[in-house]
């Protein structure tokens, strides 16, 4: 079992130099610990809650200050964890924050392990475990849609509906399991498959969902390749709207894949650039580079083949095709601003299922219809239903997988007239497998696991 009685504290923002740190204490000790390392600047000797207090924090050994902070108490349960919470801001300097730490420690309270403030306020009730879960999902967003995503889940919207859903079962199991222990005519009769199936409707929405959802949260890989200096290192820059990669006129410029995040229309795409792929190479590193495009190529979500507009096609560029032909992508002739370019048009058994783009990535024509190309094709055109919270958390979709399995299952026991117990015991599956998201039914295991990814302080 977790215990609740003591009093954790650690460093709550990032270690580094900045302006302000931040040492957060949560548990009963907090305020008696504050008050034997505070010294007030206006000599003013009770922590007033909610107010913010300039002073010092003073070693109580040696009476000498230590750094220059403000201080703010937060009465339980009106605090992040819903226990008695002290925030220290002082310098943001690796010393100061570690000296101030281990005083704190020396007091009485212990370190915060990874996620426990947010393991508390989820223990105390203020946050079921998918709000919980979306307070790592704003830290680590990647977009401004992610992060959108992220925040409707920590205001409960994705809770509400899972909530109401497995209200809906509840309220089926409750009749189910009365139709066990008494007779039909008993109590009253309530019809099953209609609720179920409307249960089994929300689901299927929720998960329509979830595929759009992940990819905001996690993402997508894109990996740039073609033939040495076709501009694959001039596109990532182009998407990246910056100087990122090295570009030159010097075929195998680039001889070891280079991995960054651009914004795509709010979906983070992980592009990957290669070295150019050329298999008769005799240069040693460079053959490494090209073994090394290969993986990255089949690690990567979708490929961005890119040809040079402005010559024909070689060999190399065949052999490539013949890499990405069954990968989803796109085929990007670039170099297009150069005259000889107009006309290139590759053959239509040339990486056949993809779309085209025509691009100057040297002069930054097409990047934005490439992008909705991108966007297109990650997306699949499909719409998510508008009044459904976005599912975005791998683990929430797996559930909601397994509660429409069994829902549709208990379905189709009732309409083959399965007992009741035999009906009941699909609900009761899809009730537990639902209160898994929002932290209903939860074992220990499974929290240390989603915790352990917070980070400290968090
Ligand atoms: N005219 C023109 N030149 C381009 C364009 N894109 C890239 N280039 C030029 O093509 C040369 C190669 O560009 P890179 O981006 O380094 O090509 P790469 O595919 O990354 O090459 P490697 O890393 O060697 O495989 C450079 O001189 C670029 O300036 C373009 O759209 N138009
Ligand atoms: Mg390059």
């Amino acid at each position: 079992m977790y215990s609740l009685d003591d009093t954790i504290a650690a460093i709550a923002t990032s270690i580094g130099q900045s302006g302000i740190g931040i040492i957060k204490l949560s548990g009963p000790e907090s305020l008696p610990i504050a008050r034997q390392l505070f010294r007030s600047a206006k000599g003013i000797s009770k922590l007033q809650p909610y107010h913010l207090h300039y002073g010092h924090i003073v070693d109580p050994a040696s009476n000498i200050a230590v750094d220059e902070a403000l201080v703010v108490y937060m009465p339980k349960p009106h605090s992040y964890t819903q226990q008695d919470i002290i925030e220290i801001q002082a310098h943001g300097g690796i010393v100061p924050l570690r000296r101030i730490l281990q005083l704190v420690l020396s007091l009485g309270a212990r370190p915060a392990e990874a996620g426990e403030m947010t393991l508390r306020a989820f223990l105390n009730g203020r946050m079921d475990l998918a709000q919980a879960e979306a307070v790592l999902d704003i830290i680590e967003a990647k977009t401004d849609a992610a992060l959108r995503v992220a925040t409707e889940q920590l205001g409960g919207a994705l809770s509400g509906q899972v909530s109401q859903v497995r209200r809906a079962l509840l309220d089926t199991l409750a009749f189910l399991e009365a139709s066990i222990d008494f007779v039909e005519d008993e109590i009253p009769l309530q019809d099953v498959v209609g609720p179920l199936t409307d249960v089994s409707t929300q689901l299927e929405k929720l998960l329509i969902s979830a595929d759009h959802g992940q990819i905001y949260r996690q993402g997508i890989k894109a990996a740039i390749v073609g033939r040495p200096n076709v501009g694959k290192s001039s596109l990532l820059n182009a998407l990246l709207r910056g100087e990122r990669a090295i570009v030159t006129e010097i075929p195998g410029t680039t001889r070891d894949t280079l991995e960054e995040t651009a914004n795509v229309g709010g979906i983070p795409l992980v592009l990957v650039d290669t070295a150019g792929i050329r298999t008769d190479t005799a240069d040693k590193v460079e053959r490494i580079g090209v073994e090394r495009s290969q993986k990255a190529l089949q690690q990567a979500d979708i490929a961005l083949m890119v040809i040079d507009g402005s010559c024909d096609l070689e060999r190399s560029d065949w052999e490539i095709e013949g890499l990405v032909r069954h990968k989803p992508g796109l085929l990007i002739v670039n170099k297009t601003d150069l005259l000889s370019a107009k006309n290139l048009q590759p053959p239509a058994n040339f990486y056949p299922d993809a779309e085209r783009c025509r691009i100057s990535a040297l002069e930054n024509q097409g990047i934005n219809t490439l992008e909705e190309a991108i966007v297109e094709l990650v997306l699949g055109g499909g719409v998510t239903p508008a009044d459904t919270p976005m599912v975005s958390n791998p683990r929430h979709k797996a559930l909601l997988q397994r509660a429409l399995e069994h829902t549709q299952s208990a379905i189709t026991g009732q309409q083959n007239e399965l007992t009741p117990d035999l009906v009941s015991i699909d609900v009761r599956e899809a009730v537990e497998t639902l209160g898994e998201i929002t932290g209903e039914t939860v074992t220990e295991d499974l929290l240390d696991t989603i915790f352990s990814k917070f980070c400290i302080g968090k």
